[in-house]
């Protein structure tokens, strides 16, 4: 009885197995591909494919394995490189499109290459959503219908900086940037925001590829609050120069972008002639802004992990002993969640389809009937994943905290966060100033008052008033005595005018050490005009009366004897 039992536990646990196998592979065989297009830059400005790619491969196997989401299609992805170049992105994009099978959606990093991209979809009825595209450019409507970003957009940063300026009562602020739209649309919306926070952009430069010229403007107009906004490799180029210009210490404060690696100004970059060590002494100190890309706490997200299990799992994939050099390794939670947002999306779609007696493989680059759905479908897609609560404002942009770093000895510190929908600033008060305390905006201009010396100008005077005595006895003698023959001779009326113009020269002399000190600064303009006068005439009577006398003798001893008489 007991052998029988046991027999026919077995059998029940074959057959069991066997159905759930046949089952399973039917339901493999039902199984639809539904393919989303992706493009990724592994190297250039931002190499953000390489942590990036890796994590929206992890959670594409997720998304797979979850059998409530899109339980009759599985998820797969075509994807090329775009190096971060513009060009070469929206070939990739033409390969994606042309190249069967159909992609229902297109995946996307690094600005510059999403803005062509999600230009150029739209054509397509393509939903393009991007998980690395910072460009506050990107938020416009009317230019990018179709676009979606789990990534922030970098305008997220400037609220956080005017509340630093205003902490360290900062007035004068100095910006260069990257002559790319992704920047000068973020100069732009900080230059409004400082404006009306009584702050000035005192200083603007930007630089196509070699930031010299710029940094050096910087330095000459006394820029010392400087805010730079550039892509990782010029991050390199502008350091090094800042290095020679010697544009870094307790004078200078610079804000950067914070989503470059840790260690970025270590990679090897043959574009400078500056060493790793050079740029971590020009670039201590400075500060980052960067969003909080990573949820904060250990509550398990929608894919069922925490976030130290999806660092975890990542790290794995990555083979790399040093995650702090790897490319997008900060963006890699929005590329994953921008994984999953896709899909709660599709799979919302394919219910209201259903509905339609419609499917998601019905797909079609010249039907907007689906995009349609797609679209409202991610507007309305709501989510906890690794990078936060994931939502899509009516720009189809994210709000999220931002995190100030500052980095002291080549690694960065947090010093404090700014809540944008609560307007809620902290700081932590742990910064560290090269000079001990935050240095001046500009230059400081104390006036001093700079006087004559006392005992100088009582000296200066007692000598002129014995040159006026003396002035005055010889006018004396000449007047009482002009009737001598010897002194008539000498022509005693010019002797005296030379005399007058002596004695006021040295009038002047009290007139000219007249400063704040002994009168009102009021009568300076009346004052001024008397000693010009004064010396003026002076010299006119001492020079012209000893001129017309040299004159005279000249004349004497150049004339015949008869004309003499
Ligand atoms: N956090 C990376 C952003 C890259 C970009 O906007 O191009």
């Amino acid at each position: 009885m007991k052998r029988n039992g046991i027999l026919s536990g077995r059998f029940l646990l074959i057959s069991g197995l066997s159905l759930l196998y046949i089952c399973q592979r039917g339901r493999g065989k039902k199984m639809k591909n539904l393919t989303i297009g992706g493009i990724f830059p592994m190297s250039g400005s931002w190499a953000g494919g390489e942590a990036c790619l890796p994590a929206v491969k992890m959670a594409l196997e997720d998304v797979n394995n979850h059998s409530d989401i899109l339980s009759s299609f599985r998820l797969h992805m075509e994807y090329n490189d775009s190096k971060c170049m513009p060009g070469l992105g929206t070939k990739v994009l033409y390969e994606l499109l042309y190249k069967p099978p159909k992609k229902i959606m297109v995946l996307t990093g690094c600005s510059i290459v999403s803005t062509f991209v999600a230009q150029a979809a739209k054509m397509w009825n393509l939903i393009v959503l991007a998980y690395g595209s910072s460009s506050p450019a990107l938020s416009n409507r009317a230019r990018f219908p179709t676009f979606f970003r789990t990534h922030p957009s970098a305008t997220l940063h400037n609220p956080t900086r005017v509340r630093i300026f205003e902490k360290f009562s900062w007035k004068r602020i100095a910006t260069i940037q990257e002559t790319q739209e992704v920047f000068t649309s973020t100069v732009e919306d900080l230059e409004e925001r400082v404006k009306r926070a009584g702050i000035e952009v005192a200083v603007r430069q930007n630089f196509l590829t070699d930031p010299t010229n710029a940094v050096r403007n910087l330095k000459r107009q006394d820029a010392r609050i400087i805010i730079g906004v550039f892509y990782e490799d010029m991050a390199r180029r502008v350091f090094c120069q800042a290095y020679k210009e010697k544009l870094y210490g307790k004078k200078y404060v610079w804000f950067i972008i914070g989503w470059y690696p840790d260690n970025w100004y270590k990679v090897a970059d043959s574009t400078i002639n500056c060493t790793a060590d050079q740029l971590r002494e020009a670039l201590e100190g400075h500060f980052t802004t960067e969003a909080v890309l990573l949820h904060q706490g250990s509550t398990p997200t929608i894919s069922g992990m925490n976030t130290t299990v999806f660092k975890h799992r990542l790290n794995e994939r990555l083979h790399a002993p040093d995650t702090s050099q790897v490319g997008g390794y900060p963006e890699s939670p929005l590329a994953y969640d921008a994984v999953w947002a896709l899909a709660l999306a599709l799979n919302k779609t394919q219910e209201r389809l259903e509905e339609r007696n419609m499917s998601l493989d019905e797909f079609d680059y010249s039907n907007q009937d689906i995009t349609k759905e797609i679209y409202t479908a991610m507007n309305s897609t709501r989510f906890l994943g690794v990078s936060g609560n994931v939502a899509f404002s009516s720009q189809g942009d994210r709000i999220m905290w931002t995190q100030v770093e500052q980095m002291i000895n080549g690694t960065y510190y947090k010093r404090g966060y700014y809540d944008n929908n609560s307007d809620n600033f902290t700081w932590f008060g742990t910064e560290i100033w090269a000079g001990g305390k935050p240095p001046p905006d500009q230059t400081l201009q104390v006036p001093v008052l700079r006087v004559i010396s006392q005992g100088l100008f009582f000296s200066m005077c007692g000598l002129a008033v014995v040159g006026i005595i003396a002035g005055i006895c010889c006018m004396i003698f000449n007047i009482t005595n002009k009737t001598r023959r010897c002194i008539a001779y000498s022509q005693p009326n010019i002797n005296n005018i030379v005399l007058l113009g002596c004695i006021i020269c040295l009038l002047y002399v009290f007139l000219l050490g007249l400063d704040e000190q002994f009168v009102s600064p009021d009568i300076y303009p009346e004052l001024c005009q008397l000693r010009t006068w004064l010396i003026a005439t002076g010299f006119s009577l001492g020079y012209g009366g000893m001129f017309s006398k040299i004159w005279t003798v000249h004349r004497l001893t150049t004339m015949r004897k008869k004309d003499k008489r």
